[in-house]
């Protein structure tokens, strides 16, 4: 147990303790006493099939997130021997109104008055005694960048030479579970909610919904179903689109909040904190792989202990580098926490030709690359933008609260780019390799496309190459 953390007992009667003094709200408890909303009403609707078009369709620009932190919020890590009265004393100071531990964390909720000022509340708590970490938490968003333009091949897998890569190694097997923490993912036929038509022969194991705080972690939004058909979109069925290691099991959980998730009230914002306890979660029930396809703009020492716990327990974590390529070429964590943990890598992406996409983020923690496409270009003349294109669900009737109708969509983003690299390290967990530190090194070393002088931030360590990665294993065919 790291310094600060506390097994529930000794928190549950810290709470108490202070009552008079703080509301105490939730424990570590996990969904049996968590608030049924919206969505728990529609996963109970009767249900409806899943209905596919053929319409092949970009997605559309999102708006940026307005709000760097959550607010309302603190998270703080206190001191193993942190007394009642002090800390009744501190979080007076801090103008807290409650504390409370989530499941799946090492850290505990400090919530303040909704319009207190969270870095400032923070930086109050950090000064007291007894508090070890105190920080406001992040927002968390999805790395893609839609426009409005067509496309309607998978040259994405054929230029990382995905078919010459299934000769050694046919997509993976069960053995394998990859966390996708996304939005969420259109795994299931429950209620008002289908399973992507094309996700119908590939394999789920359970996960969670740490936005409404339940065990059906469908999406409401599309991201999350498109990066989970790049790793293992059924596959060989005569229908729709190719994944690359589509044996392997897929976890969804959900992290990330759609426009109909935040309408209707979910009870949790997509923050750093969140993310953090859906990578704990993922370790804890058996994920080898975890996809994080997303990011913030600050730091979160919730989320680098979540990383290191995951590595340390033999997890494998790919991070999208970001977007602000063209924008500023800000950094993005958990992203930027790769280049000082082994067994984590974080990608950028790279267009038709293999060259650093506009968007992607060039920075020192850049570690690989894979393809993320390009809807602006039409490099192999298809007369289609190059975005990556799998089946997710139908914008037209996913911004209507409609979640079972589904399209063919290009996206495009650093967050498509991670899921190659996730679903090539569950191809080499296959092959037997258990340390995720050798997951990366095999990656890195067996990359093509090398930078001059072996490395750069546009590229990092180079391209992947699938084929060449297995085959640096030692295994041949
Ligand atoms: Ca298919
Ligand atoms: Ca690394
Ligand atoms: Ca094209």
């Amino acid at each position: 147990m790291t310094k600060g953390s506390r097994p529930t007992a000794v928190l549950a009667s810290l709470g108490l303790v202070l009552a008079a003094a703080l509301a105490l709200a939730g424990g570590a408890g996990q969904s049996a006493s968590a608030p049924q909303g919206l969505k728990q009403s529609w996963l109970r609707q009767a249900s409806q099939p899943a209905t596919a078009s053929e319409f092949i369709r970009p997605a559309r620009p999102r708006p940026a997130a307005e709000a760097r932190y959550v607010p309302g919020r603190v998270v703080v890590r206190f001191d193993a021997d942190l007394r009642a009265r002090e800390f009744r004393s501190l979080a007076r100071e801090a103008g807290a109104i409650a504390v409370r531990r989530p499941s799946w964390a090492d850290f505990h909720y400090v919530e303040i008055p909704p319009d207190a000022d969270p870095v400032a509340a923070a930086e109050r708590l950090r000064a007291q005694p007894g508090i070890a970490r105190a920080e406001p938490d992040p927002i968390v968003r999805p790395l893609w960048r839609p426009n409005d333009q067509y496309f309607n091949l998978q040259w994405h897998l054929q230029r990382v030479g995905m078919e010459e890569a299934w000769e050694l190694n046919q997509g993976g097997s069960s053995r394998i579970t990859v966390a996708v923490i996304d939005s969420g993912v259109a795994f299931v036929n429950q209620g008002a909610f289908a399973q992507a038509p094309d996700l119908a022969g590939t394999r789920f194991v359970p996960g969670y919904d740490f936005i409404w705080d339940d065990d059906v972690p469908t999406d409401t939004d599309g991201h999350g179903t498109h990066v989970a058909g790049t790793i293992a979109q059924t596959t060989n069925n005569s229908v729709g689109l190719a994944g690359i290691a589509f044996n392997v099991g897929i976890m969804p959980i959900k992290v990330l909040t759609s426009d109909w998730d935040e309408e209707n009230n979910a009870p949790n914002p997509p923050s750093m904190s969140v993310l953090a306890r859906g990578i704990r979660f993922a370790v804890d029930h058996g994920a080898r792989v975890i996809n994080l396809s997303l990011g913030a703009d600050a730091e979160s020492f919730t989320v680098e202990s979540a990383l290191r716990y995951a590595v340390g327990q033999g997890a494998f974590v790919a991070a999208a580098a970001g977007n602000s390529g063209d924008e500023g070429n800000a950094p993005e964590w958990p992203g930027a926490y790769a280049k000082d943990i082994d067994g984590m890598m974080a990608v950028g992406a790279v267009d038709y030709n293999l060259e650093r996409a506009p968007y992607s983020t060039h920075r020192d923690y850049v570690e690989i690359a894979a393809p993320g496409g390009d809807n602006d270009a039409d490099q192999n003349d298809d007369d289609y933008g190059d975005g990556i294109l799998q089946q997710t669900l139908d914008p037209d009737y996913q911004e209507r609260g409609i979640f079972n109708r589904f399209a063919y969509m290009f996206y495009q983003g650093t967050s498509m780019a991670t899921a190659h690299v996730s679903a090539l390290a569950a191809l080499l967990m296959d092959q037997g390799i258990t340390n995720p530190a050798a997951v990366e090194a095999a990656i890195k070393r067996f990359a093509s496309h090398k930078p001059p002088g072996g490395r750069s931030d546009d590229l990092g360590y180079g391209v992947i190459d699938p084929r060449a990665s297995l085959l640096g294993l030692g295994l041949a065919k």
